[in-house]
């Protein structure tokens, strides 16, 4: 264990800065904001953070369309804010991971209004042009078949030139053409003057887009799905950020690069320590499972589905490569609400999940408001909606597929991304106590019974079990590193596995459903039960243990 990386017994904290403390009253969280909640922070253990983008942007997309990659968004604050940031952070022995928005810019960007302007200037080639389709085929003109992530063509014909441009998120967000050197050496010096202010690290969205199959933008393509675009010179250019980047660096930097549409064998690749691309990645193969032809069609949970995912992720990268742990974080519906009960077992489901990823061998992420098992939100009409995604999508179902507005709404409610975005709760107050003045997106009415001070000030606190969970990975070298082995992969409602590390082995039983686990339990775990000592759970103890109660979840040392 001696020689891991740090990031191996880390764990991260997502913050999401539109949405977690507002310190000058204008409705949007800003930088001041998170350093006023640092304390808090360093309280429950985290070893870094994770800022969702603060660059200046148009905000189309909640910053994830950059106008300008060196400097903060003047709702957030300024570089001097940031620099306290990081002081204040670091002060506490928190790092600052980056959000690093690469594969595309905002259609705000310099870069992108200059390419736009001619066809010949200098910047052309930095991003995807192509003349309209000749044929007078299905595709009206455009040059494939490509649909965006959100809604709508891949391909927006702009007037000045008479040419489209790729976007596979919304149209203000084209695509940067990675083929050009021009455009990496750009991209590469950026991030090293971020690193040389001193930050940690860069949480890399979509990365493997990055790369696209040039055969499939140029020939006849299928419709455009997650695991379409990534082209085979993704490894090379992560290569080659890498010794560009982090190579000529001897300090501790954390790398996690955004993955959709990625399998087990292409992480080993991207995560083998030999190969110098990243330390960990986003995988979304557990977060589809619920998600039928469309995101926007919640499925019921499968429980033995989701647990053999996540333990063939853990087979798999077991000996070579790094996993990271996440069931929540701003693309995603809570997890409470969509993974356990977020009414009458809230307290004990929210603390299940955690126990069960946490457990997990890889770098665990919490997203804000999870430790204090924060649910999603039911507004009752589009308009209360803000998220890009979900607006999208509403309008062409409802608009374009005569979908029923109810109907579009309900899935809106299940898997839209406001889910995740509603300002954090801090307190009962009427701004949840985020912000004096009117929140960008309306707080979730439940604030005034879920919420930071009820949480701690509580008998049963979701915040003091994540804070139990982070230090047992600090402390315990086998929950950072040991051998992962899952019991009972088929069982309906049991969620149990083994870690195991140096003599040393850990078992985590859970009863992910409403309904009791009627003893007796099955065999192979009831055999390793015996004589197990307690050491963590979201019951009271029960000694012999019978049935599980409803979303019990405990963590034993095996003798
Ligand atoms: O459609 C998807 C893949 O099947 C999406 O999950 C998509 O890959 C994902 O939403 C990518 O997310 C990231 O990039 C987006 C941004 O809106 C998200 O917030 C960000 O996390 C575009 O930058």
């Amino acid at each position: 264990t001696r020689g891991a990386p740090w990031w191996t017994s880390a764990v991260v904290y997502q913050v999401y800065p539109r949405s977690f403390a507002d310190a000058d009253g204008d409705g949007i969280g800003d930088l001041a904001g998170i350093r006023g909640k640092l304390d808090y922070l360093a309280e429950l253990g985290v070893d870094a953070l994770w800022l969702s983008p603060v660059y200046p942007s148009p905000q189309h997309d909640n910053g994830y369309d950059i106008k300008d990659y060196e400097d903060i968004d003047p709702v957030f604050g300024d570089l001097a804010q940031f620099d306290l940031l990081l002081a204040e952070a670091q002060e506490r022995g928190i790092r600052i991971v980056m959000d690093l928005v690469v594969n595309h810019t905002s259609d705000e960007h310099p870069w992108f209004l200059e390419s736009k302007s001619s066809l010949t200037n200098p910047k052309r080639d930095w991003y995807w042009w192509r003349t309209p389709n000749a044929s007078n085929g299905p595709l009206n003109g455009l040059p494939n078949a490509w649909g965006s992530f959100f809604s709508g063509p891949a391909w927006t014909l702009d007037e000045t030139t008479g040419e489209y441009y790729l976007h596979l998120f919304a149209v203000q967000q084209p695509d940067l053409n990675w083929e050009n050197p021009e455009v990496r050496q750009a991209v590469y010096a950026m991030m090293n003057r971020w690193l040389d202010r001193g930050v940690d690290g860069f949480r890399m969205d979509v990365i493997n887009f990055i790369a696209k199959r040039v055969e499939l933008v140029d020939g006849p393509s299928p419709s455009l799905d997650a695991s379409c675009p990534m082209g085979p010179q993704i490894h090379d250019y992560l290569q080659e950020m890498h010794a560009a980047v982090f190579a000529g660096r001897p300090g501790e930097h954390l790398t996690v690069g955004e993955m959709p549409g990625v399998t087990t064998a292409d992480a080993v690749l991207f995560t083998d320590p030999a190969r110098h691309e990243v330390d960990m990645i986003f995988q979304f193969e557990h977060v589809s499972l619920d998600q039928g032809a469309n995101k926007f069609d919640a499925l019921p949970l499968n429980l033995p589905a989701l647990k053999q995912n996540l333990a063939h992720w853990q087979r798999d990268l077991a000996d070579t490569g790094w996993n990271s742990l996440y069931l929540n974080n701003h693309d995603q519906p809570r997890l409470v609400s969509r993974f356990g009960n977020d009414a009458e077992y809230r307290y004990e489901s929210a603390t299940l999940w955690a126990l069960v990823l946490h457990l997990q061998r890889g770098t665990p992420y919490i997203y804000q408001g999870e430790e204090i098992g924060m649910t999603n939100v039911r507004f009752d009409s589009i308009a209360d909606y803000r998220d890009i995604e979900s607006l999208n999508h509403y309008r062409e179902a409802v608009e374009e597929f005569d979908r029923s507005p109810a109907s579009v709404l309900a899935g809106v409610h299940a898997m839209g991304r406001d889910n995740a975005r509603t300002p954090m709760q801090w307190d009962a107050s009427p701004n949840a106590g985020f912000s004096t003045g009117t929140p960008w997106l309306a707080v979730n009415p439940n604030h005034t019974g879920i919420n930071v001070a009820a949480d701690r000030a509580g008998e049963r606190s979701v915040f003091r079990f994540y804070q139990e969970l982070i230090r047992l990975r600090h402390e315990n070298p086998v929950v950072a590193l040991g051998d992962f082995g899952l019991l009972e992969p088929d069982h309906e409602q049991l969620y149990a596995f083994t870690r195991s590390l140096a003599g040393e082995t850990l078992l985590v039983v859970a009863n992910a459903a409403d309904a009791p686990l009627a003893a007796p339990l099955p065999a192979a775990v009831a055999a390793v039960l015996t004589n197990a000592e307690r050491v963590l759970g979201n019951h009271p103890p029960q000694s012999p243990v019978a049935s599980l109660r409803p979303w019990e979840a405990t963590l034993y040392r095996l003798p």
